[in-house]
């Protein structure tokens, strides 16, 4: 009898120390006491996935902010000129909102996945109106509902220039400015940012980023923050250009926003990568914890189930912080440590 009792002792704190189904404090749960949002690219209709108990069991247990990942974006949401089909990303929205969750809007500019009536010629004219009619709508829709919007997403080139887009080729820099002028009009109380990828040290990318958002600012133009999407692999980043840069976006008065982070690691992971990603999450989570700029970390998916980066970058795999089965990964605890331990040193 005595015998049992320690085997189902020690059993269950097997399954407790590899789960969060036995009394473990979620993520979403420390994130709320240090103070800051932690979150995920909601799936595409997550609510029709096979696994969709499960998906939504995990995302409300650990998370309290989420993105859309592709289901607020042109060709989804604006079908046809004088179509909208709010219906996917509303139910995202819905998701987040019956769960306590908050909702960062992705994206309301950008040059990949538009609808296919955009790609037709059109005058400066009436892009512009295009524009200001679909950020209108969009915003307005969301209001009060959608806190955090990706107004610009990725106008910057891989080099450092203005990107060369349909909307900068049509109706040039000024895109930028109206697009975050139309948001705010549509929904004074939303925090409106410009996001993109490769900015998140200092680099010729983050230097242009960097003068264009401060350009922004100094002529009133109502931006509230920068995203830094942290679509990282194994080997990190430099980490002192990394808090060196947040410094700088933060001391223009931004709240900081990490959108995307995933860590791509090699097809069929052995326990040192995964340990490896592991120390690079908990070393991005503890220099944005240090910046009281940072507001939300967010992660591209959570479980490797669903991420994207296997269809995108060959021989490679493993980016998030829940395996293929929904069990947490070495990243998942070292995240935890990481804002545990920021409690026990105070905010
Ligand atoms: O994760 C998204 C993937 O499902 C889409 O096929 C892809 C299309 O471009 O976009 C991915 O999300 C991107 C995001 O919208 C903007 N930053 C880069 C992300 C990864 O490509």
């Amino acid at each position: 009898m005595k015998r049992l009792f320690i085997m189902t002792a020690l059993l269950l704190s097997v399954s407790c120390f590899t789960s969060t189904e036995c009394g473990e404090e979620s993520l979403r749960s420390i994130a709320d006491k240090v103070g800051i949002y932690i979150g995920y690219a909601s799936a595409n209709s997550f609510w029709f996935l096979p696994d969709a108990s499960k998906y939504t069991e995990v995302a409300k247990r650990e998370f309290n902010i989420l993105t859309p990942e592709n289901q607020m974006k042109w060709d989804s949401i604006h079908p046809e000129r004088d179509r909208y089909n709010f219906s996917y990303a509303d139910r995202h929205v819905q998701f987040a909102l019956e769960n306590n969750m908050l909702v960062h809007g992705h994206t309301l500019v950008w040059h990949n996945q538009l609808p296919f009536w955009l790609s037709t010629q059109w005058t400066k004219d009436e892009l512009l109106k295009v524009l200001e009619d679909h950020i209108k709508t969009v915003v307005s829709h969301f209001k009060g509902k959608v806190k955090i919007w990706d107004v610009v997403n990725e106008a910057v080139s891989d080099t450092g220039t203005y990107r060369q887009t349909i909307w900068y080729k049509t109706i040039g820099p000024e895109y930028i400015e109206k697009a975050f002028i139309w948001a705010r009009e549509a929904d004074p109380e939303a925090i409106l940012i410009y996001n993109d990828y490769n900015i998140e040290t200092i680099n010729p990318k983050s230097n242009f980023t960097y003068q264009l958002i401060k350009e922004l600012k100094e002529n009133d133009v109502p931006i509230d923050g920068v995203g830094f999407q942290m679509h990282i692999d194994i080997n990190g980043v430099n980490y002192e250009s990394f808090r060196n840069n947040l410094k700088r976006f933060a001391d223009l008065g931004l709240k900081i926003y990490i959108t995307e982070m995933d860590v791509r690691i090699p097809k069929n992971a052995t326990h040192q990568d995964l340990q490896k990603q592991a120390e690079i999450y908990a070393k991005i989570f503890e220099i944005c914890l240090e910046n009281p700029a940072v507001q939300a970390i967010q992660l591209w998916g959570f479980t490797d189930k669903y991420s994207w980066v296997p269809g995108f970058f060959t021989g490679y795999d493993h980016p998030l912080i829940f395996d293929r089965d929904y069990n947490p990964k070495p990243a998942y605890f070292a995240i935890k440590e990481v804002l545990k331990k920021r409690i026990t040193q105070g905010n």
